[in-house]
Order: structure tokens, then C-alpha cells, then sequence
């Protein structure tokens, strides 16, 4: 099977990596938009052009299922802004496998991008769900952290907590509803008691329940088109995927 992932930049890779240790035996594709990351606060009609685009390219890639690593653009498909339905490949949202993690009668607080937030796309699904204590908060600040390898330390830590100081001991559970998001989990749940939503966990179900994928440990190669350094792309998603990497490739876009 072929499967592709994108996403604005390295966050994508906290999917592929759950992916990858589940399924190993497919080919796997990566589109890091380093060039133009973040994507979080970029206007409407920008981000519907990019994704027309990298809709384009992994159909010519012949994938067999896309897979959104990206929250922010799977908002534009959410809202009907850019259409999946006449695509080649199968697509999986991110933000319904977030949405169907919750039970009704939790309090949910979403931590997300702020176009993911304004979309309304989680909003509206955990609305239509029946839950109805929902907040909603952007941390803008946590995609360049990331970007910039700032996982650990005094730096993501202060970050963090600055974010979500309002936040604490209020909620049964937290969506992560921003790829990037998961790599500074740890600073994240030193500062609230709740459980932590992947959106990621579910897409592992999906992919299992919907295209019948089986748990295979062996290591894949991967295939990655990074549009901006691919350097830095390479170092940190080597720091990041550990030795998932091996026998990977990267091509500058
Ligand atoms: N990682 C992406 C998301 O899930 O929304 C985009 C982050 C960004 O580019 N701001």
C-alpha cells in the first residue's frame, strides 16, 4: 500500500511515526512544506492553493491513502473549502479522528493552530457529538518552537506554561489538535491534569478498521519532498523518528 502523509513542516512526523510502528510493511511518502510553515495564521485562500496543490502532487505520487499530518489544512477540507470526494486516493482527517476520541458529558479544552480554532471544524464536530463544555485555545508559539528543535528545556517548558496557566485541573481531556503539538507533550502535562488526546491514536483505528491495515513491525523506507532546508528537516527527523529513518530518503522540492 502506498501512504502519504503532509504537513507545514515536522509535526506530520508525530503520525507517521505511530504509522510506521504499527504498520511497517508499506511504502510510505512525506511532504514537509518547510518552505512556507507555519501555516497556522496564514490567510484562507493562501492555504486552499497550497493544499489544491499537494492534492495534486500525491496523485501523481499514485498513493493509495492521504493521510492529513496537518490539522490546519484538514480544517479546509472540514469546511468544504477544498474537496476530497473526485481525488485518486482515499483520505483520512485528522480532525474527525480527534472529534470521535471524546465521550459524551466530558469537558474538553482544544489546543490547536489559530486558523484550526477559528475554522470551527472540532467545534462543530464535538457540538454535533452532543458535548458541550468545549474550550479552545491557539498556542502560536509552539509550531516554531518545535521547528527550531526546542522540545525540552527551560525554553518549551516557560512557553507552555505561559499558554496554559488558565487552563489547569478544568478538564477531562485535551485534544492536541496540531501535529506538533505531541512533541512538547511532556512540558504540556506537567501543566494540566487531563488526559491527552492524540488525534493521531485514532487514525492508527481508522486505518485498521477501514482499510483493513495489519500490525507489521518491520522498519519501511520513507520517502521525503521537503520544500524548504532539507538539512534541518534531516537532522531533526532523525532526532525525532529515531531509527524508523533508517533507509529513508530526502528530496528537496
Ligand atoms: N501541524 C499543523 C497542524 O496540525 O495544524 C500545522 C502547524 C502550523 O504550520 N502552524
Amino acid at each position: 500500500m502506498k501512504i502519504g502523509f503532509f504537513d507545514s513542516g515536522i509535526g506530520g512526523l508525530t503520525v507517521l511515526k505511530k504509522v510506521i510502528k504499527n504498520y511497517g510493511n508499506n511504502e510510505y511518502y512525506y511532504f514537509g512544506d518547510t518552505l512556507r510553515v507555519p501555516y497556522g495564521s496564514k490567510p484562507q485562500e493562501v492555504l486552499v492553493e497550497i493544499l489544491e496543490g499537494i492534492f495534486d502532487f500525491f496523485e501523481n505520487l499514485n498513493v493509495d491513502i492521504l493521510i492529513s499530518a496537518c490539522n490546519t489544512t484538514d480544517s479546509l477540507v472540514k469546511m468544504g473549502l477544498v474537496k476530497v470526494e473526485n481525488r485518486k486516493f482515499k483520505y483520512v482527517s485528522i480532525i474527525d479522528n480527534g472529534i470521535n476520541q471524546i465521550e459524551k458529558g466530558e469537558k474538553v479544552l482544544l489546543l490547536a493552530t489559530k486558523n484550526t480554532v477559528n475554522s470551527g471544524s472540532y467545534r462543530n464536530g464535538l457540538i454535533k457529538k452532543g458535548i458541550k463544555q468545549i474550550n479552545e485555545k491557539a498556542c502560536p508559539l509552539f509550531v516554531p518552537l518545535v521547528e527550531e528543535g526546542y522540545w525540552y528545556g527551560p525554553m518549551a517548558d516557560s512557553i507552555v506554561k505561559n499558554y496554559l496557566k488558565d487552563y489547569e485541573n478544568k478538564f477531562d481531556k485535551v485534544i492536541l489538535g496540531c501535529t506538533h503539538y505531541p512533541i512538547l507533550k511532556k512540558h504540556i502535562l506537567k501543566r494540566l491534569n487531563a488526559t491527552i488526546i492524540d488525534p493521531a491514536d485514532g487514525v492508527i483505528k481508522e486505518l485498521n478498521t477501514k482499510y483493513l491495515l495489519f500490525s507489521n513491525k518491520k522498519v519501511p523506507k520513507v520517502n521525503f519532498y521537503i520544500t524548504g532546508n532539507v538539512e534541518q528537516f534531516k537532522f531533526l527527523s532523525k532526532r525525532f523518528l529515531k531509527k524508523t529513518y533508517y533507509n529513508s530518503s530526502y528530496y528537496k522540492l
